[in-house]
Order: C-alpha cells, then sequence, then structure tokens
C-alpha cells in the first residue's frame, strides 16, 4: 500500500509492501536500571518514553503485514567481536562483560541483553545481533533488506544521537530512504536527542525524514479510507 507521511522537511510517500520498520536496541540493558545504559553513568528512566508509540508502531506494522526487523547491541561470551577500545572504557566492575543484576552486560544470552517484554519479537521477526553501533556494520541486515526488495526503513529505537543516527548513516550511504519516529525514539540526553533528530533532517532530509509515531499510524488509516471510497 502507498502512504503519505507528513514529516519533515516534507512528506514522503512510501510503499509499505518495500518498507521495513528497523526498531533498534530496544533492549533491557539500555532501558532498565541495572544495565549497560547505567553502567555507563546514564539516567535510563529517560528512555521510557518511546516504549507506548513503538508499540504502536509496531502493532501497525504488524497488522499491516510489513517486515518488522530488531536489533540487539552485544557481543560473543568470549567477547571475541569485542575491540579493546570498547571494552576497556569506563571503570572495570561495570565494563562489557562484567556481571550486573541482569547478567554479563551487553553478553549476548544474558536477560539485559535482550529485547524489553513490551516489544518482544513474534516469530517470523528477524533480530540482527550488531557487535557496533550501526545496525548494517558486520551484520546480515543489508542482505535480509535486499532480499525482501525493501526500499524504505521506518527506524525507531534507543538511542537517539548512538544506534539510531549511526544506522541512519548506514542506511542513507545504502540507498534506503530513512523515516525517523521522533517520539520512538531516545537518548539519556535530551540535547542530544534533539540534534540527533534536527542532523538527519537538515539540509532538505541529508539523512532521511523526521515524522512522529501519530504521523505514521494517520499515513495508514488515509490510504484506507481513500482505499474504501
Ligand atoms: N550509550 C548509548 O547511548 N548507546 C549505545 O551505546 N548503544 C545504542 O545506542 N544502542
Amino acid at each position: 500500500m502507498k502512504i503519505i507521511i507528513d514529516s519533515e522537511p516534507s512528506s514522503i510517500e512510501i510503499d509499505s509492501a518495500r518498507t521495513a520498520l528497523i526498531i533498534i536496541d530496544m533492549q533491557r540493558d539500555f532501558l532498565e536500571p541495572g544495565g549497560f545504559g547505567e553502567a555507563l553513568g546514564n539516567d535510563v528512566s529517560r528512555l521510557a518514553g518511546a516504549i507506548v508509540p513503538c508499540r504502536k508502531v509496531l502493532e501497525a506494522a504488524r497488522a499491516h503485514r510489513m517486515l518488522v526487523i530488531h536489533t540487539r547491541e552485544g557481543h560473543r561470551p568470549d567477547l571475541s567481536d569485542a575491540p579493546r577500545a570498547k571494552i576497556e572504557r569506563g571503570t572495570p566492575a561495570v565494563r562489557i562483560g562484567a556481571s550486573g543484576p541482569m547478567g554479563r552486560i551487553l553478553v549476548r544470552g544474558e536477560p539485559g541483553h535482550d529485547i524489553i517484554p513490551e516489544l518482544y519479537p513474534i516469530s517470523g521477526e528477524p533480530v540482527i545481533d550488531k557487535p557496533g553501533k550501526g545496525a548494517f556494520y558486520q551484520t546480515d541486515l543489508a542482505l535480509l533488506l535486499q532480499n525482501h526488495a525493501v526500499e524504505s526503513l521506518i527506524i525507531c529505537g534507543v538511542t537517539t544521537e548512538v544506534c539510531v543516527n549511526t544506522t541512519v548513516r548506514e542506511a542513507n550511504d545504502r540507498g534506503f530512504r530513512c523515516i525517523v519516529l521522533a517520539d520512538c525514539c531516545g537518548s539519556y540526553f535530551p540535547e542530544f536527542h534533539e540534534a540527533g533528530l534536527a542532523m538527519i533532517k537538515a539540509q532538505g532530509g541529508i539523512f532521511g525524514w523526521v515524522a512522529n509515531s501519530q504521523d505514521f499510524l494517520l499515513a495508514f488509516s488515509v490510504s484506507e479510507r481513500a482505499a474504501v471510497a
């Protein structure tokens, strides 16, 4: 279905059959106390506002049979895929691989590494485990999108200026239209959230478009009404 999303810097038409919803790193390690986000000294409650809008967008995408892809940042238990420069940041007790209340921090298979229950993947939804910030780096995401003939990406998740921005930049260079849903993203730093979104939509949408969850949901209902009329 063709839908038109009221976005900045301009509205954008996409074909939902050739669009994937990508939910970036909505993991307990970033959103719940005791995980990686808190280990880095952040107030994790700042990300909570993105959960309900993300859930609504996820339900709409499922209802319209859009491809839904989840990502998780994390490493192998032996940390062989984690660069030393990444591990050696911060105090040893709260580093990647250290044991915390949700298991070993940012390690695959640990409770903290998994996606929060509110947005948990259902059968058939691919989960991309990524070792870096960008969802394309050292993953098979590009192959998966190519095989599904995807042209456009609806992007949600955390954090706005880190993994969301890195993924949008990677996707833009690979030719995907990126529509970032502002209220479905979050940052530990409100000013970085705003700046991260501003950078995407500046210069005529240098990296992509920015909209809200409501704009995305409305786009479907407008198209459906037009189809019935
Ligand atoms: N620390 C922080 O803001 N984010 C990350 O390290 N990863 C993601 O953004 N997912």
